[in-house]
């Protein structure tokens, strides 16, 4: 198994008999669903899990915005390009929620994008691969932000409450995202041969990269059942996997795409499409930094954090600037 960046301190989910008092009281009230809020009791590990669940899902949002950023002065028209640039725009204000939402547990953003910048923080596979046509603008939209959405939509109901907050705003823009990621798509299959088979190309490259956004199979998924024990998570990586696939073969067969993967078949005693396998070796590279853009990703977002320090430092005064005003 790759390694864990966070050492939250636990190896097997804690039974009760292994809780403290404490420990016990916690548990009872995330399973009486009541929401956590920073300054409540927590176990260590609980606080910890969150920091590295929260801070990966917030870089998960910032690299994000750099596949689709590369098409924002070649999208093909006025309209297409300002849906783009607002979507993008989006995706800042969701590393943004996200990061906040990690501070209330005691963790600086300073430190949190030190760690990204170093290569020590994972963010989601997805945005490691190229986006290299026009389409990928659509495929993107719809199958990332599709996945995006049916893992996050549980999300708004898990036990932090500055989590689960966060996350309905952000599901709420993602739905947006995902119908203008569809919409291209659409256009695309309307339009001439070569245009579909644009599309065709797209759903070819980055159908497999989505579900392997859902993370690990429910075997090798390390953190899956502490996680749902504290209501962190609410459904599995497989069982979230499975839904993906479930919900958007319809949408393929609309659009009049092939669905790349010759396994597919329709379970009729399951009510679900049975599908291939997950490249796992793949997933694993582009997880361990090998992927084909995770060296330009992090460049890319170096730069622009040491580019934007002027302005910061001109946040900062200025702020600076009013307190001393207020105090005098
Ligand atoms: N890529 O035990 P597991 C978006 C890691 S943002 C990289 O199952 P867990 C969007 C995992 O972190 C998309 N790493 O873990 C943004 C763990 O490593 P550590 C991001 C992955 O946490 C802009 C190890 O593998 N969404 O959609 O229980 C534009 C073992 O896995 C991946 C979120 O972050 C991966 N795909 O479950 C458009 C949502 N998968 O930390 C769209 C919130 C797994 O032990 N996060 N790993 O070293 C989650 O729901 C869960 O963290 C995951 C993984 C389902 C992702």
């Amino acid at each position: 198994m790759y390694a864990q960046m966070v050492e939250t301190g636990l190896s097997k989910v804690r039974t009760l008999d292994d809780m403290s008092p404490q420990e016990r009281a916690f548990q009872a009230r995330i399973d009486e669903g009541v929401k956590i809020e920073p300054k409540d009791w927590m176990p260590e590990a609980y606080r910890k899990t969150l920091v590295r669940q929260i801070s990966q899902h917030a870089h998960s949002e910032i690299v994000g915005q750099l596949p689709e950023g590369n098409w924002v002065t070649r999208a093909p028209t006025l309209e297409r390009k300002a849906i783009l640039l607002a979507k993008i725009q989006d995706e800042a204000g969701h590393g943004l929620y996200l990061y906040s939402a990690a501070e209330t547990l005691g963790v600086s953003r300073d430190a949190l994008l030190d760690d990204l910048h170093a290569g020590r923080a994972k963010y989601s596979s997805i945005f490691n691969y190229p986006a290299i046509s026009w389409a990928d603008m659509g495929a993107i939209g719809w199958l990332v932000d599709g996945s995006a959405i049916i893992n996050q939509i549980p999300l708004c109901r898990c036990s932090f409450g500055p989590y689960s907050r966060a996350m309905v705003r952000v599901c709420k823009e993602e739905s947006f995202h995902a119908r203008q990621g569809y919409d291209i798509m659409l256009a695309l299959c309307r339009g001439t041969p070569e245009q579909k088979q644009m599309a065709q190309d797209a759903l070819n490259r980055w159908w497999w990269p989505a579900l392997m956004m859902f993370g690990p199979s429910d075997t090798e998924s390390v953190n899956s059942a502490q996680s749902m024990q504290w209501r962190i998570k609410l459904f599995s990586n497989d069982e979230l996997r499975q839904r993906m696939v479930d919900q958007t073969v319809p949408q393929i067969e609309y659009l009049g795409l092939t669905v790349p993967d010759p396994d597919l078949k329709w379970n009729e005693q399951r009510g679900r499409y049975d599908f291939g396998q997950v490249n796992w070796d793949e997933f694993h590279e582009v997880v361990r930094g090998n992927g084909p853009c995770n060296r330009e990703r992090i460049a890319t977002r170096k730069k622009a954090y040491d580019d934007g320090q002027w302005f910061r430092e001109g946040l900062v005064a200025h702020a600076d600037k009013h307190q001393a005003r207020r105090a005098a």
